[in-house]
């Protein structure tokens, strides 16, 4: 146990952190180091003790053993930062800080909510006067401390005294802070959740760029990493890359082999890829980038099915057999660069959909500038996706702006040969392809989409309309084939 005694000091903390797990513990200790005066607390006194005792010295913490001598510390308005377990323990932490609250003051929920109960939650705040913030906080334990990117939602009124305490914490790129107000209620939480589902698949994407150059050309994990250290230094660059690079020329210390060879191929997930894709089947929106990211995720854990069809599915293949090595490189970098910006443009497709559909008006172009550093997504072509939106910001579509549609263009024949390749030789790679039929379908002249249409009135007369003049029909399928007006 350590020797740090609750306070009871009044009104003198500029921020408060309730919530000292790894997250909260840190997130506090940026807030410290920074200048401001921390109120901390955690429903177990030893998290709130042990980070007063190991971090005191980086700044002003002012400690808490009670909810009420917590919120006491606090200047008003009141700003709460709630960082515990999301679902039930957030919903607990919030009913008993409440009581405690007065009007004007702000609660900041800043783990990874499901949006939906960021709405819920700020409804029932508001109806009492208090202020409630839904925020992605982006960037992992690391982020937390060193600066993260930042996504808060809520009232406008609240950024007014909170926003300028977050943009000191978070992480800045060209001096230009990775935070700024997202919209109303649950807008900060979705865009967070949109963040990670774009996660999902640009993780993905580079699984299979690397799964790519491993059965193409039969390279070793050290050789690709080279290959992705390579990468990092153009288009590609990135944290994930970056990473990537790193992980796949580590060795494990226990055999001596590549580590990527002695970890099991069985992705986990903790939920916010499902929710992404949950979402975007609500609002009809096709990401499915993010979702053959998060099905292929399902895939490696199906260890039942993943037994049943090995060594029984034919794969009928021939060896991939690849003369010009760096050529080949060269095509799946590419493949990788037009998928990814596939990938975003269907992930910025769903904040607008959403963004219309719950009336947040949100700056897509400013969420892919808060998300140039400190987050896991982080990537010097997001500066092009800012520029994109400056240019249009009602862009309707990503990939068609005029510098992604030409990238993009530059590389389509590689594409081509690199998913047509994997296909031929057995290499699976569902978003690749998923990314590359995407882009085929979204710049189709026609689409077999009358065809569906044409079926659905034939069976269940959900009518058609037409390509010659405005209005809905039906044909008398069963009858003499005349058409009405529907
Ligand atoms: P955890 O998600 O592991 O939560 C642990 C914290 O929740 C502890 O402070 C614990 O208090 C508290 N808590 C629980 Br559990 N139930 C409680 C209750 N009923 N009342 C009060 N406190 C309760 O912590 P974390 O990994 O630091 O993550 C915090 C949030 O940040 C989560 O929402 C997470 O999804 C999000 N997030 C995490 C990361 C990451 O990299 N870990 C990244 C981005 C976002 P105790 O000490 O008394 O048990």
């Amino acid at each position: 146990m350590v020797d740090i005694a609750p306070g009871g000091q009044v009104g003198i903390a500029q921020i408060g952190v309730t919530g000292l797990a790894v997250m909260g513990r840190n997130l506090a200790r940026n807030f410290a180091r920074n200048g401001f005066t921390v109120a901390v607390h955690n429903r177990s006194w030893e998290k709130t003790a042990s980070l007063v005792a190991e971090h005191g010295d980086e700044g002003t913490f002012v400690p808490s053993e009670s909810v009420a001598d917590f919120v006491a510390s606090l200047e008003r308005p009141r700003k709460v930062v709630v960082m515990v377990k999301a679902g039930a323990a957030t919903d607990a932490v919030i009913d008993e800080l409440v009581p405690f609250l007065e009007e004007g003051d702000i609660v900041v929920d800043a783990g990874n909510a499901h949006f939906p109960d960021t709405v819920r939650r700020e409804n029932a705040l508001r109806a009492k006067g208090l202020h409630f913030v839904g925020s992605g906080v982006s960037g992992g334990e690391e982020g937390a401390l060193l600066g993260p990117s930042i996504m808060p939602g809520g009232t406008r009124e609240s950024y007014e005294s909170l926003g300028p305490i977050l943009e000191k914490i978070a992480a800045k790129v060209d001096g230009v802070p990775c935070c700024t107000y997202v919209g109303p209620d649950g807008a900060g939480h979705f865009v967070k959740m949109v963040h990670n589902g774009i996660e999902y698949a640009d993780m993905q994407l580079i699984a299979e760029a690397y799964d790519l150059l491993k059965q193409g050309l039969g390279a070793s994990a050290s050789e690709i990493g080279q290959i992705f250290a390579e990468w990092n230094t153009g288009d590609l660059e990135s944290f994930l890359i970056e990473i990537t690079a790193d992980v796949l020329q580590h060795v494990d210390a226990a055999t001596g082999s590549a580590f990527v060879d002695i970890v099991l191929d069985q992705a986990e997930q903790k939920g916010t890829g499902r929710w992404t894709v949950q979402n975007g089947l609500d609002l009809g929106v096709p990401i499915t980038g993010i979702a053959e990211a998060t099905f292929a995720r399902a895939l490696s854990g199906g260890v039942p099915q993943r037994e049943a069809a090995r060594g029984v599915l034919p794969a009928a293949t021939t060896p991939w057999e690849i003369t010009d090595r760096d050529a080949f490189v060269e095509d799946v970098r590419l493949a990788l660069y037009a998928s990814k910006v596939v990938a975003y443009s269907q992930g910025f497709d769903q904040i607008a959909a959403a963004s219309q559909q719950f009336g947040w008006d949100i700056d897509r172009g400013a969420m892919a500038r808060i998300w140039r550093g400190g987050c896991i997504i982080r990537a010097r072509f997001l500066n092009r996706i800012t520029e994109a939106y400056e240019r249009a910001p009602q862009l309707p579509l990503l990939l068609a702006d005029e510098y992604f549609a030409g990238a993009v263009g530059n590389g389509v024949a590689a594409w081509r040969r690199i998913v047509a390749g994997a296909a031929l030789h057995g290499v699976p790679t569902p978003a690749f392809s998923s990314s590359l039929a995407y882009y085929d379908g979204v710049r189709a002249e026609r689409l077999p989409a009358a065809l569906i249409q044409a079926q659905r009135d034939f069976f269940g007369a959900h009518t058609y309309r037409r390509t010659d003049r405005d209005g809905s029909f039906h044909t008398l399928w069963s009858g003499d084939r005349t058409e009405q007006d529907a």
